[in-house]
């Protein structure tokens, strides 16, 4: 009988061979990843029509609580007590002049501003605050938000949706002709966080519940989150979560999300996003920059996601030591999807760690990265930066594919591209 025919490997390449196709990859990867078209899975933007709750412009870039924690830094407990006390003008002024003049602007946030000023055409380098205001005044917010948009390659964005925030519920309420490219995501941490205070909150909106989570009150909350959801036309539910969150367990939060989100999840369909990690007002006096980050019990999340194999989790952790584990349990749980590198984590150094070791567990089956903006022109910087990161990873691995011979095709680096992108993401809410 004659021998099977193998595949020939035929002559090894040399050393500049090899050379070759690896520059020739790399290029081919900066060019693709550069022009996918990103979906943005988490944001703290609004659509347009929501008015003032929508920042954009150059000093609500400076007055970021990323740049404002910087700018404390600075001040020796001095400026702590002053800063809140300011005008937004003067705060962007004060940060301006701290970071940005007194300082190298070195870091990830404060080259985050320079970045998107510099894609805009604008030279930042003048060091002129009050040219760059002047610019910025001559835009209308709909004109704006189509520059930067394209400008940051993004297709669309999810918000971060409560019914809870005073200006924004009642904005729901009453209605506007959505412009599809901002998607909505259902926020309950007030609802997990502070039961006692949401409970009061929805018997004043006409939900019958008592603070004791007995079965009609269970059935309330649901009604309300099934009301919401249809409201927003939510892609999920989410919610942030201290490090000691545990489950099972007797804590209200740990109850309501096993008898009530769960159940509502599940029956709608929308996976449930937990963003684990963060310890919220570390330093009260920083307000909004003065939230922390701990090391959470992903025991909890193992047994969320076996004992509710017909959900569907969306999760990101905020402790750089948490991720080794969080990725061993996407390797476990078809129902968990991984997102992003948050807040703390979105640093160029950890960003390429975190998604190297995600490539070599999981392969493109995860989101690399979402915003996290909360002004509209730093969605500009932060996929400016996010791109960059992703192409060289997936570079050195396509690299390390072709020394085997197996040298991916434009189209197949176009493909897992636009997975880590969000199609990874629209693939797992539709599963
Ligand atoms: O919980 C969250 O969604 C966090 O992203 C925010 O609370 C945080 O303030 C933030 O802006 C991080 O980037
Ligand atoms: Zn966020």
């Amino acid at each position: 009988m004659r021998r099977q025919e193998q595949p020939r490997a035929g002559r090894p390449p040399t050393q500049a061979d090899l050379a070759g196709r690896a520059a020739g990859l790399r290029a081919e990867v900066q060019r693709v990843v550069a022009g996918i078209p990103v979906l943005d899975i988490h944001t703290h933007l609004y659509d347009p029509a929501l008015g003032a709750l929508l920042l954009w412009g150059i000093d609500e870039l400076l007055v970021y609580h990323y740049l404002v924690a910087e700018t404390f830094r600075h001040g020796c407990g001095r400026v702590g007590s002053e800063f809140w006390r300011l005008s937004k003008t003067a705060q962007a002024d004060l940060v301006w002049r701290t970071l940005f003049q007194e300082n190298s602007p070195l870091s990830e946030a404060c080259r985050g501003v320079l970045t998107t000023l510099h894609r805009l055409g604008l030279d930042a380098h003048q060091r002129d605050l009050p040219a760059l205001r002047r610019w910025f005044a001559g835009w209308k917010v709909e004109a704006y938000v189509d520059r930067c948009l394209e400008l940051a390659g993004v297709r669309g964005v999810v918000m971060t949706n409560s019914p809870f925030d005073e200006l924004e519920g009642p904005a729901w309420l009453r209605g506007w002709r959505r412009d599809s490219r901002f998607q909505a995501a259902l926020r309950i941490d007030p609802l997990l966080l502070n039961w006692p205070v949401a409970a009061r909150q929805l018997a004043e909106w006409g939900y019958r519940v008592r603070a004791d989570l007995g079965a009609t009150t269970r059935g309330e909350v649901r009604r309300f989150l099934a009301d919401w959801s249809r409201r927003l036309q939510a892609r999920y539910l989410m919610v942030s979560l201290p490090p000691d969150f545990q489950y099972p367990a007797r804590a209200a939060s740990a109850r309501l999300i096993e008898q009530v989100v769960l159940p509502h999840c599940q029956e709608s369909g929308l996976p449930f996003a937990l963003m684990l990690g963060v310890r919220r007002a570390v330093n009260p006096a920083l307000q909004l920059a003065g939230d922390g980050v701990g090391s959470s019990d992903l025991a909890a999340l193992a047994n969320l996601c076996a004992a509710h194999a017909g959900n569907k989790f969306l999760v990101t952790v905020l402790a750089r030591e948490n991720q080794h584990e969080l990725c061993v349990l996407a390797r476990k749980f078809p129902n968990l999807h991984i997102f992003g590198c948050w807040w703390f984590t979105n640093v160029p150094v950890l960003v390429e760690e975190i998604t190297r070791l995600r490539v070599e567990l999981l392969g493109l089956s995860f989101t690399a990265q979402h915003s996290d903006a909360r002004v509209l022109d730093q969605v500009i910087y932060k996929w400016d930066h996010a791109r960059a990161v992703v192409a060289q990873v997936l570079a050195d691995e396509y690299v390390r594919l072709a020394a085997t011979g197996w040298t991916p095709a434009p189209r197949d680096i176009e493909r897992d591209a636009q997975q880590v992108f969000g199609g990874a993401f629209e693939r797992f809410c539709r599963g």
